[in-house]
């Protein structure tokens, strides 16, 4: 269901940029369930170049039960610009929901006209995915924008509406990051360094991913891929009470 934007993810930053792999954690690369009736694997990918510290994706594959396509672009700490952050999921054909975002590190005025007001033409074009639906899981006044789009489609939007605009998102956001200054000032860098680990420790704790994974992998690999793949920076002693 999602592999073309995979793909197109995987063609844009290997041309683009002068990549590098970033190690995964040993066991944390693959998985695949035989747990019940459906089949899953898991694979992820991590890269990192001067711009981007650290550009992850993973692909679930569960057949017609699940397919899920998550990633997360990380600007280098001298770079105040948003994290990309792109969650596609489809469960059963049916129910698929699909949320793509320029993820704030800041709210403040400024950072917002100058990062999140440039969306809002791309936005616009794309009414049908941008639903304003309540989150459940996460508060969407934190590290969302207000032009994410966010929607439960189906699948002929994912490939006519969806597309089109996940490729002109991921332009803006190439655009966004030539143009951003790097940030030289100790203390701004370390800023940043400070708002993306705020960022990994609030996404694994509310990430609502946790049930999926564990139904597939088991709680205990679960728990390894949150803390210390996808959302590295992050504490688990911090959440051990909350869960
Ligand atoms: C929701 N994301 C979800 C859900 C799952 C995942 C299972 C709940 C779907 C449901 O309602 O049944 C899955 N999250 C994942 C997976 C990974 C993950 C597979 O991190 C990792 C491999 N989530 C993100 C990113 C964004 C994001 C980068 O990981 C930003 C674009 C958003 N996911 C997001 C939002 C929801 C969601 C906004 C709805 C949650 C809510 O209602 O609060």
């Amino acid at each position: 269901m999602f592999q073309p934007f995979k793909e197109y993810l995987e063609e844009q930053i290997f041309n683009r940029f002068d990549l590098q792999s970033r190690p995964i954690p040993a066991g944390l690369e693959s998985n695949i369930s035989d747990r019940g009736k459906n089949r899953a694997t898991i694979q992820s990918w991590c890269y990192q170049c001067p711009e981007l510290r650290k550009i992850r994706y993973t692909y679930i594959d569960a057949g017609e039960t699940a397919q899920v396509f998550n990633s997360v672009m990380y600007p280098s700490h001298n770079y105040d610009i948003p994290l990309l952050g792109i969650d596609f999921l489809s469960f059963g054909k049916k129910k698929i929901l699909v949320v793509l975002d320029f993820q704030p590190l800041f709210r403040d005025r400024f950072y917002q006209e100058k990062y999140i007001e440039p969306m809002g033409e791309i936005r616009d074009k794309y009414n049908e995915l941008a639903q304003n639906l309540e989150m459940k899981f996460y508060d969407a006044n934190q590290y969302f924008s207000k032009y994410l789009l966010f929607a439960k489609t189906d699948a002929d939007t994912v490939v006519n509406r969806l597309f089109p605009a996940y490729q002109e998102y991921i332009q803006l956001y190439w655009e966004t990051l030539e143009n951003a200054q790097p940030l030289t000032n100790p203390d701004d860098i370390q800023r940043i360094v400070k708002a993306q680990q705020d960022y990994d420790q609030y996404s694994a704790e509310r990430d609502p991913a946790h049930g999926l994974f564990s139904s597939y992998f088991g709680s205990e690999w679960s728990e390894k891929f949150l803390y210390e793949f996808l959302f590295e920076s992050a504490s688990p002693l911090a959440v051990a009470n909350t869960r």
